[in-house]
């Protein structure tokens, strides 16, 4: 509004605004500037959590709760502009899980849909509506919207993934639901690589009719991503912001893997050093493989194995490589895509 008003005017309004406020009416004049920007307005902030400093965190939480008690032991990401609302993006939830060998978390299901990336460890299981795989380092795991979970670790070494999942999104839209399972470990009946064999060869069983949006396929082994990597940057020459990246699919429809996360896995090779990127989808980055930068902002994040980085929808960045290296991602962008909102620049 503008800045030199008379008193009496001022006055008028202000007890204007009052009178109608107190029936839950307010104008839109005094916050329309601040409601519809000029280019996104995001409270999310660039931001890296490093794996050492997370790493006897972690351990220190595997000694003072067991998996059972806290149902699912986390340590959330909290994005610093976002604190205590349990969002790693605006739309986003990540965290760091812990399983240690022996140790169990309970089956249940809930309307948000969930990705592991596995960060450390080999040997634990996650069992989706009766079917069960085991995981390792780098493998993309989904649990679909209202699917019955549970995990497990009958191996001898503590396993970390990365969890993300549409929480805060589904809270927006008030549609969640959630429910123990009737027993805490599902019987599981089909055996490891089942699911990869029905529908991770660009085939698929004859009867099978898609239940929902979600790939068939829940289990994404990080040998094949990473050599499909390895090949590509083999014969091809790096795109300039990105590098060599994949994006993961449901092999059924060729869609996003999940209906409201989309996932990436990019390969920079060594000494990359990436052209200036944005867009509209703050997204969440977990090194694999190698190290090098991010430059985001007037920031730099330094990344290694096992970090985890933000950047926030809009503000332009740009990724650089000392060794090669390899970069999982996920972001809201199948929401945005499906809503006409998504938008890039480079
Ligand atoms: C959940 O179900 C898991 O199943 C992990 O491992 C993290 C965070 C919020 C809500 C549900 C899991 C979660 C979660």
């Amino acid at each position: 509004m503008s800045a030199v008003l008379q008193p009496s005017v001022a006055a008028e309004r202000k007890s204007f605004y009052d009178r109608i406020g107190r029936s839950n009416v307010t104008p839109l004049w005094e916050v329309l500037h601040g409601l519809i920007t000029p280019t996104p307005n995001t409270p999310c902030k660039p931001y890296l959590w490093k794996w050492e400093q997370m790493w006897p965190w972690i351990q220190e939480a595997g000694r003072l709760i067991t998996a059972k008690e806290a149902e699912r032991r986390v340590l959330v990401l909290e994005n610093p502009g976002l604190r205590g609302r349990s969002s790693i993006t605006h739309s986003l939830y990540a965290g760091l899980q812990l399983i240690l060998p022996g140790e169990v978390a309970p089956a249940h299901r809930h309307s948000q849909s969930a990705l592991r990336f596995i960060l450390l460890g080999r040997g634990a299981y996650t069992a989706v509506d009766g079917e069960k795989v085991t995981m390792s380092v780098g493998d993309f795991v989904i649990t679909p919207s209202w699917t019955f979970h549970d995990h497990g670790n009958p191996s001898d070494e503590a396993m970390v993934w990365l969890d993300g999942l549409d929480v805060p999104l589904v809270e927006l839209l008030d549609a969640q639901f959630m429910e123990k399972g009737p027993e805490e470990t599902q019987e599981t009946h089909f055996t490891q690589g089942d699911n990869l064999a029905q529908f991770g060869n660009t085939m698929k069983p004859v009867e099978y009719r898609a239940r929902g949006r979600t790939s068939p396929l829940f289990w994404y082994p990080y040998d094949r991503t990473r050599e499909a990597l390895g090949v590509m940057a083999q014969g091809r020459d790096p795109h300039a912001c990105w590098g060599h990246k994949l994006q993961y699919t449901n092999p059924v429809t060729g869609s996003w893997a999940m209906p409201t996360i989309g996932t990436f896995m990019q390969l920079l090779p060594g000494g990359f050093r990436g052209k200036e990127y944005r867009s509209t989808d703050s997204t969440v980055y977990a090194a694999v493989e190698g190290s090098g930068r991010c430059r985001v902002g007037d920031e730099t994040l330094s990344f290694g194995p096992r970090d985890v980085f933000v950047c926030p929808a809009w503000l332009p960045y740009r990724l650089e490589a000392d060794q090669d290296a390899v970069l999982f991602s996920f972001s809201d962008r199948p929401v945005q895509q499906a809503l006409d909102l998504w938008r890039e620049a480079f």
